[in-house]
């Protein structure tokens, strides 16, 4: 039923009046943005209502995809475009003079999340719903999400983000669902009667989980599914015990204490460090999902026999592992199973996707820790230790080594990994060549016990958020040439390829292109004061900061550029636009370095009228999911430039192409399928390929000290970071790249892949020369990009990994 704008006038004034007392006139603009929000909070509601009964059918599966993280940015506007209402609340908000822009401008992403593996999840939950499947995220309901950055004198400073001040109004708080949790405490071995052993834990803290649920809606679809966010809050509210006697703070301790578990998300995306809180969340939010799963399935079935015929388990990433003890503990000491028959209902729940092959993002937990915070886990990931111990002897008898390596509990470590692939029926990497190294080198063992646990899903993503969402004018003449339906099926976007010569097709999408450079240009002069040519090329590289991912190979390449250009003031050069956004771990010193680096030299450059004009750098800060949704329908190149066989998939790289943005890129992660989908001609690429790389790793040889002996150009470079850029030098950095021997410096091969990234760089100049050449490569990539939307992710695991179907497909 569609919705006509007086109806809607009328339910809007209708929040106004009942939340806050205010005829629409007299409203502020954050009165409206909730009342519009709740209008259409309970439109979702209807419609997951109507799904309830479906839902809840245990012979019809449903995935639970449990993740540390989830980034579902902004919900205004995708929950209008997915209900098909933008028009017709366009229409109701202008009877009273409102610009629904400028609601959307004010809503506060809900940052949940790190960057890519967070934002994976919340566009895997879209296309569940989108596909009417039945699936439900879970997470913590962090009261501070990703920090919000700000740069101060060229460095990055970070600053609490209170999303939830308006952000609050998606979440609907189900505290008849709450849930207990019990941390700590100690196990005591109790006989029965009949000679049986129970345990029994005692002295344990209680934390009590509040569902906060987000409804999740997708495109055209009658489904509505949940994400629910645990907020963590204490059974007592002070000890008046202690309050009498005086002790204040006390009293409060324990309050405290529950109340942090779900007070911030980590902002680390690659490093691992056993802190007692992160351990503590990963605890809280775990158990509190798998009671509510029991719970739920008892109320349908009779016992926990057939639990997996009605849920799918996906854990995304290690951090929810501790999902296969506590179902264990769960199924044996609260409903009495056996040993043997709830690993085997647990092992048939369980899939798991591994997102990094990063030693230092593997996580393992000291063993002491976790034992005291979780005694009875403990004892049971002892315990499967012990088995797989036993089936590794009879694998593997003659290599120790790889028994070793294999084990999950080691030199009082808890590897997390080892625990997921070997309690999970399904592992898989989320590219070709990502899966392809977890058969060959992170999991080789137990490829070799089990290859058939292996496969691959490349990641997808939400492409009518960045596409349909983002860039509306670019979606209109898609669905002007080619019709709709590229908006259920991605797959469709490939008909653009009939106009690959069109020349006026071709001019169409370079006007477009002009006038989201515009938006974003205007964006930069309000945001950091700087005048960028809307000509030139707008060169973006837009991810976490980390050294693997090679954000100081671009920064080579411009200092190089700089460098030219001071020598050869003359120099003809096409004017190009560098575009940086990045967030680095507060703790993560390198990474702030080379944010400083990038925040001098675009005030240098800005400073040198010799050079500004012909290029650019713009650092934006404070890049998050809604700043890409301005970025991607602007940019032109797409740097993805990791060193091969770091990255494991990358999404940004999918998002840009999308909205014709060229990828000059290694042969890493999904780039590899890109470049599959696409071919060598409409991209750019360089750099070693992995076996290259093993071999340098192997040889031990690498000395990018004697390159820069042997290349000016490089020795230049190295010489103007540590002489001062802006007047601060980067000796940290130089350092890094060039002393220290096998393998300690420029352990990511910027120095070594230099040349490549500077040839292919001089080929995207060539080929901007050429504008209908360029145009022609644009329109092939965006025609290319159908392969990588989440719809086609989750039918692939949906079809190989859970075992669900859509919902109606089954009636
Ligand atoms: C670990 C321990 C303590 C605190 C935080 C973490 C942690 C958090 C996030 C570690 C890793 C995290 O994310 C890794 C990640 O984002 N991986 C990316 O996943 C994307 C989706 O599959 C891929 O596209 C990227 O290539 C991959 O880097």
């Amino acid at each position: 039923e569609k919705f006509l704008a007086k109806e809607l006038i009328e339910r809007i004034e209708g929040k106004l009046q009942r939340n806050f007392g205010r005829e629409p006139e007299d409203a502020t603009k954050q009165q409206i943005f909730r009342a519009v929000c709740l209008v259409i909070r309970d439109m979702m509601s209807e419609l997951w209502l109507e799904n309830q009964e479906i839902l809840n059918d245990p012979v019809k599966k449903q995935v639970i995809y449990l993740s540390m993280e989830f980034l579902p940015g902004a919900s205004l506007r995708n929950n209008l475009f997915n209900l098909g209402l933008s028009e017709a609340f366009q229409e109701a908000l202008a009877a009273y003079g409102q610009n629904i822009e400028e609601l959307y401008e004010l809503e506060p992403d809900a940052g949940l999340g790190n960057g890519g593996l967070g934002r994976l999840a919340s566009c895997y939950l879209d296309a569940v719903s989108s596909l009417e499947m039945a699936g439900h995220g879970m997470s913590i309901c962090y009261e501070y999400g990703i920090f919000k950055q700000k740069i101060q004198d060229g460095n990055q400073v970070e600053t609490a983000d209170d999303w939830l001040s308006l952000g609050d109004i998606w979440l609907i708080e189900k505290e008849d669902e709450k849930e207990e949790v019990h941390f700590g405490g100690k196990l005591e071995e109790v006989w029965d009667d009949t000679g049986k052993m129970k345990l029994i834990h005692r002295d344990y803290t209680t934390v009590i989980a509040i569902p906060k649920d987000m409804l999740i809606t997708g495109f055209d679809s009658r489904v509505v599914n949940t994400l629910r966010l645990w907020q963590s809050t204490s059974p007592i509210s002070i000890d008046m015990g202690l309050f009498a006697k005086g002790e204040y703070l006390k009293s409060m301790e324990e309050k405290h204490k529950a109340e942090v578990i779900s007070k911030i998300l980590y902002p680390e995306d690659a490093h691992e460090e056993g802190k007692m809180l992160r351990i503590n969340q990963q605890y809280f939010f775990i158990s509190a999902s798998m009671h509510t799963l029991v719970k739920n399935h008892l109320k349908v079935s009779e016992n926990l026999d057939d639990f997996h015929h009605h849920y799918a388990v996906h854990i995304n990433d290690t951090h929810p592992t501790m999902a296969i003890p506590e179902l264990m503990r769960i199924f044996m000491d609260e409903y009495d199973y056996e040993w043997e028959s709830a690993w085997d209902i647990v092992t048939k729940t369980i899939s798991y996707t591994n997102h990094t092959v990063m030693p230092e993002a593997l996580e393992q937990w000291p063993e002491n820790l976790f034992a005291k915070l979780l005694p009875r886990l403990h004892s049971i990931v002892k315990e499967i230790d012990r088995r797989q111990n036993a089936n590794l002897l009879k694998a593997f008898p003659d290599e120790e080594a790889l028994r070793n390596e294999m084990a999950i509990i080691h030199n009082g470590k808890l590897r997390m990994a080892n625990l997921c692939v070997t309690a999970s029926h399904t592992v898989n990497g989320v590219s070709a060549l990502h899966s392809t190294i977890l058969r060959e080198k992170l999991f080789h063992g137990f490829y070799r016990m089990t290859p058939d646990k292996f496969t691959n899903v490349t990641n997808g993503i939400a492409y009518r958020r960045w596409l349909c969402q983002a860039n509306p004018k670019l979606s209109e003449l898609i669905e002007e040439l080619c019709g709709p339906g590229f908006k259920k099926d991605a797959s469709e976007l490939a008909g653009l390829l009939a106009y690959q010569d069109d020349a006026s097709v071709l001019e169409r999408l370079r006007s477009i292109k002009k006038e989201n450079k515009l938006i974003l240009a205007e964006y930069i002069k309000n945001h950091n004061n700087i005048i960028v040519n809307p000509d030139s090329i707008f060169d973006v590289q837009v991810k976490r900061l980390h050294e693997y991912k090679r954000q100081l190979l671009n920064l080579f390449h411009i200092m190089d550029l700089y460098n030219q250009l001071r020598e050869n003031p003359q120099m003809e050069m096409q004017p190009r636009t560098f575009i940086f956004g990045a967030k680095a771990a507060a703790g993560y010193y390198m990474a702030k370095q080379i944010i400083r680096l990038a925040c001098q030299l675009s005030a240098q450059l800005e400073k040198d009228p010799a050079v500004r004009d012909r290029i650019k750098l713009v650092f934006l800060e404070n890049y998050s999911v809604s700043l890409s949704e301005m970025i991607m329908p602007a940019a032109e190149v797409s740097e993805q430039i990791s060193l091969a066989g770091k990255e494991a998939s990358g999404t940004g790289n999918m998002k840009l192409m999308l909205n014709g943005a060229i990828t000059l890129g290694t042969m890493d992660g999904a780039n590899v399928e890109i470049y599959e989908a696409v071919g060598r001609e409409n991209m750019f690429l360089f750099g070693m390929q992995v076996e290259e790389v093993d071999q340098m790793n192997q040889e031990g040889l690498y000395s990018p000290w004697c390159y820069s002996q042997g290349n000016a150009n490089i020795a230049n470079i190295l010489e103007l970071m540590s002489k001062g850029i802006n007047d601060v030098s980067f000796m940290d950095i130089v350092n890094s790249l060039t002393t220290g021997f096998n393998g300690a410096s420029d352990p990511y091969y910027v120095i070594a892949d230099f040349e490549s990234y500077k040839q292919a760089q001089k080929n995207v100049t060539a080929a901007y020369q050429d504008i209908n050449r360029w145009q022609k490569m644009s329109l092939a990539n965006i025609a290319g990009a159908g392969i990588f939307s989440a719809d086609r992710s989750v039918k692939e695991y949906a079809e190989r990994i859970w075992g669900i179907d859509s919902i109606y497909d089954i009636l």
